[in-house]
């Protein structure tokens, strides 16, 4: 098979902690106020980097931002030394403080939308940062992901970088989590699939008790954006009742490789027109639909979403075959267990689990799949990457060590504002882009 998948993990940053900030993610709300362990979470997401690397598949690192983010505290009016900021709007809200110094840019499913080469019309790979507008914590991260991503796909014979969206919600965007490629070979055209949470003009269906993050209007911009061939591209509803009961973004109930489409019988509205479309889009490509669809009365929306099954991870292995990689909660329930080892004997191609412990993730909203950006690559464009961000047994060790030498194993929030703290991460970041030669990518180094 030809192409590659590069997939990008966040690399969980040292402020890491539980705050409540995404109302509609009910794990985030649940945990709000726990005590969390940012040195365990990036430790557990290195080693899922390192498991998958060491299977032989494309592994890449996405470096954390700078968190608290004194230029956002600056830009509201908090003034001083930089510690006189943090400490002002601690005492304003520490609310307000935690959403400064959220990790969020962990899941980076969240961090653009990417098309590969094959799909657009001037041959290259587009990608388009997400203005993730619905959250405020969330919707500081584009400016630094956009330098973040063209110091990692730093070539523009290859790679076309795109601005966020205009920031509201008529054009709110999630980026890659709403976001599915089906088709063969990695580096072959392929059917792209936008899923939207609401449509804003025009739109009849929409949720009633949680926030759609992403609406058509963002998706259709990201394909013009992305000279995508309406031939090959697809709109769907995500089903807003299921958005209503937890699920936030479309990769909590719905997940994609090559030919295959995972996703919870509830998932889509229209979901037979769709799914039609999907077949009929692809058998232009002269590719086969292998849907896998699994039934209510086996996993209910509930268990999907307190189990993260369908933000697992759908990978070809070197033997053609595909294994899932799920959450250890998945493993922890009964059905879904029951449910996936059922599956893998169903003669798809996938016939194999892994399953990752990533709990401190899972407990803000964050699976195995929100931690990871999917870059669909040829040889040459893959030869053009960044290759200091490539997972490997030394940049695993490297990268552990400087965990160990910066991290807190515990952080409550009451913490964020201890000046040592914004210190360390400033000299773990600025470390960082050093190993990863990244350059000036933060605001306090420019
Ligand atoms: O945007 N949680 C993230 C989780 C994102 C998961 N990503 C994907 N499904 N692709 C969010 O809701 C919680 C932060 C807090 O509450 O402290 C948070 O931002």
């Amino acid at each position: 098979m030809s192409g590659y998948e590069l997939n990008i993990d966040g690399l969980v940053g040292p402020t890491h902690h539980y705050a409540g900030l995404s109302f509609g993610n009910e794990a985030s709300t649940k945990n709000s106020k726990n005590t969390s362990n940012p040195k365990l979470a990036a430790k557990q997401g290195l080693l899922k980097m390192k498991a998958l690397s060491d299977l032989g598949l494309k592994q890449a690192v996405f470096a954390p931002q700078e968190r608290p983010h004194v230029l956002t505290l600056r830009q509201l009016g908090f003034t001083g030394t930089d510690e006189q900021v943090i400490t002002q709007a601690m005492k304003t809200s520490p609310q307000l403080l935690s959403n400064l110094s959220s990790a969020s840019c962990m899941w980076t499913a969240n961090s653009c939308t990417v098309s590969p080469s094959a799909d657009s019309a001037d041959g290259k790979v587009h990608f388009t940062t997400a203005n993730l507008n619905n959250k405020f914590h969330r919707s500081i991260e584009h400016p630094t992901t956009g330098r973040i991503l063209r110091a990692m796909f730093n070539n523009d014979a290859y790679f076309a970088h795109h601005d966020a969206l205009p920031p509201v919600s008529m054009f709110g965007d999630e980026g890659a989590a709403n976001h599915n490629r089906l088709g063969g070979a990695y580096d072959r055209k392929s059917v792209q699939i936008f899923v939207y949470g609401q449509q804003f003009i025009g739109g009849q269906l929409a949720p009633q008790k949680y926030p759609a993050r992403q609406s058509l209007e963002a998706s259709q911009a990201i394909a013009r954006l992305h000279h995508l061939n309406d031939a090959q591209t697809v709109f769907v509803q995500q089903n807003p009742d299921v958005i209503d009961q937890g699920v936030f973004h479309n990769d909590v109930i719905a997940v994609s490789n090559q030919q295959v489409l995972f996703y919870h019988e509830h998932a889509f509205v229209n979901k037979a027109q769709a799914l039609e479309e999907i077949r009929q889009k692809m058998a232009d490509l002269d590719e086969q639909f292998i849907p896998i669809e699994v039934p209510a009365q086996r996993v209910t929306v509930a268990d999907a979403v307190n189990t993260y099954l369908f933000n697992s991870q759908i990978l070809t292995r070197a033997d053609g075959k595909m294994s899932i990689v799920v959450p250890e909660e998945s493993r922890q329930n009964e059905a879904v267990w029951s449910y996936l080892n059922d599956m893998i004997k169903l003669g798809t191609p996938i016939d194999d689990i892994k399953v990752f412990d990533l709990r401190e993730s899972m407990r803000n909203g964050g699976g195995p799949a929100c931690l990871r950006l999917r870059v669909a690559l040829s040889q040459a464009e893959l030869n053009a990457v960044n290759p200091n961000i490539l997972m490997n047994d030394t940049l695993f060790n490297t990268l552990n060590a400087w965990v160990d030498r910066h991290y807190r194993d515990e952080l409550a929030q009451e913490e964020l504002a201890d000046p040592e703290l914004l210190l360390q991460s400033r000299s773990a970041l600025d470390e960082l882009t050093q190993i990863l030669k990244l350059g000036s990518v933060y605001d306090f180094q420019r």
